[in-house]
């Protein structure tokens, strides 16, 4: 069954091209207009994956032969909430998957996922019911600016914006960090159908690059077959759809996670000093890898630029060759938010939990002098996936939140059981209570030193949030805006 480029919204399966990304979030105060602006002007715009992927090959191609990109980078998605649906469809719409209909700041995902209360988010966000969103992305903050406007311009009597934020890639030799320093965007899983097995060689065949497992698209996209839950390379049954129109449609989680990064790089600092070990281990044994990208688990105790810099190596790794966590900790960020071969049910189970991640950062450089924070920056975190439940909740309460994943994990001397401890970037204790992880300090390649690291405080804080269906371009055209 190939995969309708042209009928799926473009940031989902590529991600749009983004130096900039304005996220206009809005409601509805006149549905049949706002049916009718977006019909006649708005919907034939939408950035579509056709467009997306074939600008993506048209940069590689011209920067492989060293050239600039000329390319035109604009591109506009759009989403719904439930309440967003109910707006376009009346009362009666069908229900969508659980998590969706339940909503990010439902006291049942509050208290599901340990999230900070919705009354301490950003306030001009709870302002008002969020029914939608405009993802604006292009190549710099005043061409998205422009184009926001626009947009609100001819929407304007049909929707109050109740939010907006505009992220921005990190300038200069930090370009494609996120903020604590980390290089971001290297593990995504590969979409069968999509992506091409490399022709550099040294990828099975069911890899995209070395490492990157291809995904069955049903994983991402509604109405193809996602994973089998025992086979990773096998389709599963096509899931039923939630309404004919949900083709090619996708869930979008947005997530505004502020970073404290003065304080992420005093406690490192400190608590390196106490284990006696430098900084930077420290830091790549919370994430799972160096600042530069390269792997912990190919580069146990030391960075390794080149390998960073090298896709065919960078993320050609699994978790099987370190069962007790010398080089990698089971609770680094990315062990726990991607576990690989690690869970006791292999491939097959992580396979059903992956996302597709999209985010950008927000916020200024941190200043000179400011050694606590003093100014809002962070992750305007974006992922897609079929189902919210089994994908995005799953791995922030099963895995990142969970001190006991990934379970079953024996120490190497004494057989004793293992308490992994939180994902020191993304986890979440009940109440903001304080969390711990194991094995801070390398045991690489053979020691057995046992150590814990506490974490009183969380480096990364929810402030706002929402979920999205990122509907098809026929389903916009069509049952959306009839
Ligand atoms: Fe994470 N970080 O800087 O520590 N993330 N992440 N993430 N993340 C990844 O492989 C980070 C967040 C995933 O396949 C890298 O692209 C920060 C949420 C997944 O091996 C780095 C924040 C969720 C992966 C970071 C944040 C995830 C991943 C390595 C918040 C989902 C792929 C670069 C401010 C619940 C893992 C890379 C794999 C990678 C960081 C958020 C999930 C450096 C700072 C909320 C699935």
């Amino acid at each position: 069954m190939p995969l309708e480029m042209h009928d799926i919204q473009g940031d989902l399966l590529t991600g749009m091209q983004k130096n900039a990304e304005l996220f206009l979030f809005f409601r509805i105060t006149d549905a049949p207009r706002f049916k009718d602006i977006a019909k006649r002007h708005l919907i034939g715009r939408l950035a579509t994956a056709q467009t997306v992927h074939e600008r993506e090959r048209r940069v590689a191609r011209r920067t492989a032969y060293g050239g600039a990109s000329q390319e035109e980078w604009i591109g506009v998605n759009l989403g719904f909430t439930k309440d967003g649906l109910t707006q376009l469809l009346g009362r009666n719409r069908p229900r969508m998957e659980s998590a969706f209909e339940r909503g990010a700041d439902a006291a049942q995902t509050v208290a599901a996922l340990n999230d900070p209360d919705p009354a301490a988010w950003i306030a001009k966000f709870r302002s008002n019911r969020i029914d939608g969103v405009f993802l604006i992305a292009g190549r710099d903050e005043p061409s998205v600016s422009f184009l926001g406007n626009t947009v609100r311009a001819q929407l304007s009597e049909s929707i109050k914006v109740v939010y907006s934020e505009i992220g921005a890639v990190r300038p200069g030799q930090n370009r494609g960090r996120e903020h604590f320093g980390f290089m971001d965007g290297i593990s995504q899983p590969g979409i069968r159908g999509l992506t091409r097995p490399s022709r550099r060689g040294g990828a099975a065949p069911d890899q995209g690059l070395p490492g990157q497992d291809l995904v069955w698209p049903g994983e991402f996209v509604l109405g193809y077959p996602g994973q089998d839950p025992q086979d990773p390379e096998k389709p599963g049954p096509l899931a039923p759809l939630p309404a004919p129109w949900a083709r090619n449609g996708s869930y979008m989680v947005f997530r505004r996670l502020e970073q404290r990064v003065p304080e992420f790089r005093s406690f490192v600092a400190a608590q390196a000093a106490r284990l006696g070990i430098y900084s930077e281990l420290l830091a790549a044994r919370m994430v799972g890898r160096w600042r530069s990208g390269a792997p912990l688990e190919l580069a146990a105790l030391r960075d390794n630029p080149s390998l960073a810099a090298d896709d065919m190596r960078n993320n050609d790794f699994d978790y099987a060759d370190d069962p007790f966590q010398r080089a990698c900790p089971y609770a680094a960020h990315i062990r726990k938010a991607n576990p690989r071969d690690d869970p006791s049910g292999g491939k097959a189970e992580t396979l059903r939990h992956r996302i597709i991640r999209a985010g950008i950062a927000f916020g200024p450089e941190v200043m000179p002098g400011e050694i606590r924070t003093m100014h809002s920056r962070g992750l305007m975190f974006v992922c897609y996936q079929a189902s919210i439940e089994r994908q995005f909740e799953f791995i922030q309460s099963r895995y990142s939140n969970n001190p006991q994943f990934v379970n079953g994990k024996r120490r190497p001397n004494d057989g004793i059981a293992v308490v992994p401890g939180f994902d020191p970037i993304i986890g979440q204790a009940a109440g903001n209570g304080a969390r711990e992880m194991d094995e801070p300090f390398p045991n690489y390649p053979m020691g057995n030193r046992r150590t814990r690291l506490e974490m009183p405080q969380q480096f990364v804080v929810l402030t706002a949030a929402a979920y999205f269906f990122v509907p098809s371009i026929t389903a916009l055209r069509t049952v959306l805006t009839r």
